[in-house]
């Protein structure tokens, strides 16, 4: 596996040398975030990108992500010209080095919390889910912070609007014909595409999720069958479904050389239903096993790129939610140890 660290950017508050001096760091996973999704990505910023990386000692390994545009989601007549802009990306990404470019097909949010700073007994706080709280949330105004992307009031009202008539199946057909479009261009410059699950991996506000489950992966893996189209296995968000079982997950699919990146992170439910929080990294501290999810990975063929996912805010940190510092390297650190366990367990 190759460790790699979420950088974003010139504004990350984490410089490049503090990534670096975690061990057995390769390189960052970043994007260009300030262009929006469907916009165009220009070479000079990727070179500048990689230029800063590799001054200190670091490649620029992995893209998270290359936006997709809601057009190309809705399957709006318009989604042509936003998939050439996204080929017309990957081919830039791959000439600045890069091989694999992680990216998500959830309906208008990416990711979603109800509190981003659940205090915890041993005074750090971390990112959690409550369904109560959630069941309490107004779709038509949302402000939670933490998104990589927000709209306006009027834009999101109007954005949901144009969901009502997506079904999962024409969300699922939308998603083929962007890859059927995308995937020969990664397999002409040697790019692995890997969707990012849902997070939480099930419907929210009515609007359909597709990427969540085991079934879902077979569906997308099987109407496109190059290995390109590959998966970003991510734990923490299949892990809050509890119907996923990860560890049979983990080596089915990296059996079947569909992982090309995972995201390793750990979370505990905190109760009967749909609830969690986010935990550190080690098994005993949430609901996941992690050795066993490592194991299954290494023993089945995986060799990708790996980052610690969100961490927990310890030691005073104040970092940007899920993405301090400390936590997360303590979770490559616990991380690297277990790989190098199963990598290379010696002699008996
Ligand atoms: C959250 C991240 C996601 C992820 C996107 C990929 O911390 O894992 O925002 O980057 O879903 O497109």
């Amino acid at each position: 596996m190759k460790m790699t660290f979420r950088w974003y950017g010139q504004n990350d508050a984490i410089p490049l040398n503090y990534i670096k001096q975690i061990p057995n760091m390769s390189g960052v996973v970043t994007a260009c975030y300030d262009v929006p999704a469907g916009g165009v990505w220009k070479s000079e910023t990727l070179e500048g990108m990689r230029a800063l990386c590799n001054a200190a000692g670091l490649a620029m390994e992995v893209i998270e992500s290359i936006p997709v545009h809601e057009d190309i989601k809705l399957g709006k007549p318009s989604r042509d010209g936003y998939i050439a802009n996204y080929a017309q990306n990957i081919r830039a990404v791959a000439d600045a080095g890069v091989k694999c470019v992680c990216y998500n097909f959830m309906p208008v949010f990416d990711w979603l919390r109800t509190n981003l700073k659940t205090p915890n007994a041993d005074g750090s706080n971390a990112l959690s889910y409550s369904h109560d709280d959630f069941a309490r949330l107004d779709p038509q105004n949302l402000r939670l912070p933490g998104w990589d992307e927000s709209y306006s009031r009027e834009q999101l009202q109007e954005l949901l609007g144009e969901y009502k008539s997506v079904t999962r199946q024409k969300l699922f057909d939308n998603l083929i014909y962007f890859l059927k479009k995308v995937i020969p261009v990664c397999v002409d410059c040697g790019v692995n595409m890997a969707i990012h699950p849902d997070d939480p991996p099930w419907d929210v506000f009515g609007l359909p999720r597709i990427v969540s489950r085991e079934e879902d992966l077979d569906n997308i893996f099987s109407a496109v069958p190059e290995l390109n189209n590959g998966l970003t296995f991510c734990t923490g968000s299949l892990g809050a479904g509890r119907f996923n079982g990860l560890a049979s997950m983990a080596a089915k699919y990296a059996k079947r050389g569909r992982i090309h990146f995972a995201h390793l992170r750990n979370i505990k439910y905190t109760d009967a239903g749909d609830s969690f929080c986010e935990v550190a990294h080690y098994s005993d501290c949430g609901s996941l096993d992690m050795a066993a999810i490592v194991r299954a990975l290494v023993q089945n063929g995986f060799n990708g790129y790996v980052r610690p996912d969100h961490g927990r805010n310890i030691w005073g940190e104040d970092g940007k939610p899920g993405y301090g510092l400390y936590d997360r390297a303590l979770g490559a650190a616990y991380l690297n140890g277990l790989f190098e366990a199963v990598e290379r367990p010696g002699q008996a």
